[in-house]
């Protein structure tokens, strides 16, 4: 084996590498995203008993699932977005996997999302990051730490008020730095979506989207965890389901970071 495949399987065993699962339970209580009514919405998730060691299948459990693609915590394609519609390798099933593993920027904006839940990260706050912590590198996954995640109740999670949902995200100018300045995998958020709860009333409407599938990069929704995650230095592995022509997928999504 590989010297750095033997000491990264040592470390985990070792407990000197830890795993961090970004991934928040999928079952039939996961949040989904509410559209204004003129858009046709997603389902929540349903699942279905096909048998339980009885009758049916007296030596087996197993279920049907039915779900959308954008559900709980997933993986956006380019595809996904009028915008990465024409562009090459951009669907669940044609993806190069290599492009599923990236180093982690964490970025925590933590508190300015409690004081206000219409946050959105600028650019000026992620040069601001690169001061500190360095660069973002080639490949990066871009975290946008908000703990919105420890929002468990539904309700609050969504926070959708008289005007719509209000929840963090990103300015467009931040989508557009990050995905011409920088070379990233795409950005992850804790929130039901990459772009902020407001973002219908934007120009463009959810400008995360539109900007980031242009260009080819990818968005993770509904991570957890994030807390745990050092703002450099952890490897984000977010592979989604192999869905022929799918423009997103749940996941799970792990994260290797020092103990
Ligand atoms: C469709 C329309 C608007 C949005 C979304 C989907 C998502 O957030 C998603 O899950 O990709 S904002
Ligand atoms: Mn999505």
């Amino acid at each position: 084996m590989s010297q750095l495949l033997s000491q990264l399987v040592a470390e985990l065993q070792a407990g000197t590498l830890k795993v961090v699962d970004l991934t928040q339970p999928l079952g039939p209580n996961t949040p989904v995203i509410g559209l204004p009514p003129i858009f046709a919405s997603s389902p929540g998730v349903t699942i279905e008993q096909i048998s339980r060691y009885d009758a049916p299948g007296p030596g087996w459990y197993w279920n049907t699932l039915q779900l959308g693609e954008h559900t709980g915590t997933h993986f956006d394609a380019p595809v996904h977005w009028v915008t990465g519609k024409d562009l090459p390798d951009n669907r669940c099933d044609t993806i190069p996997a290599r492009r599923f593993v990236g180093p982690a920027c964490v970025i925590d904006v933590s508190a300015d999302a409690a004081a206000d839940a219409d946050f959105l990260l600028t650019p000026e706050r992620i040069l601001a990051w690169e001061a500190e912590h360095g660069r973002i590198p080639t490949g990066a996954w871009v975290l946008l730490r908000t703990d919105w995640s420890k929002r468990t109740d539904p309700a609050a999670f969504l926070n959708v008020g008289a005007d719509g949902p209000h929840s963090p995200g990103f300015a467009k100018a931040a989508s557009e730095f990050l995905a011409s300045e920088r070379d990233i995998l795409g950005v992850g958020v804790e929130t039901v979506g990459t772009d902020a709860g407001q973002a219908g009333t934007f120009d463009p409407p959810f400008p995360n989207h539109t900007i980031m599938h242009g260009a080819g990069k990818f968005g993770l929704a509904s991570l957890c965890n994030l807390d745990q995650l050092p703002a450099t230095g952890a490897v984000v592995i977010a592979a989604p389901l192999k869905i022929v022509d799918g423009s997103g997928s749940p996941l799970r999504v792990l994260a290797i970071a020092p103990a």
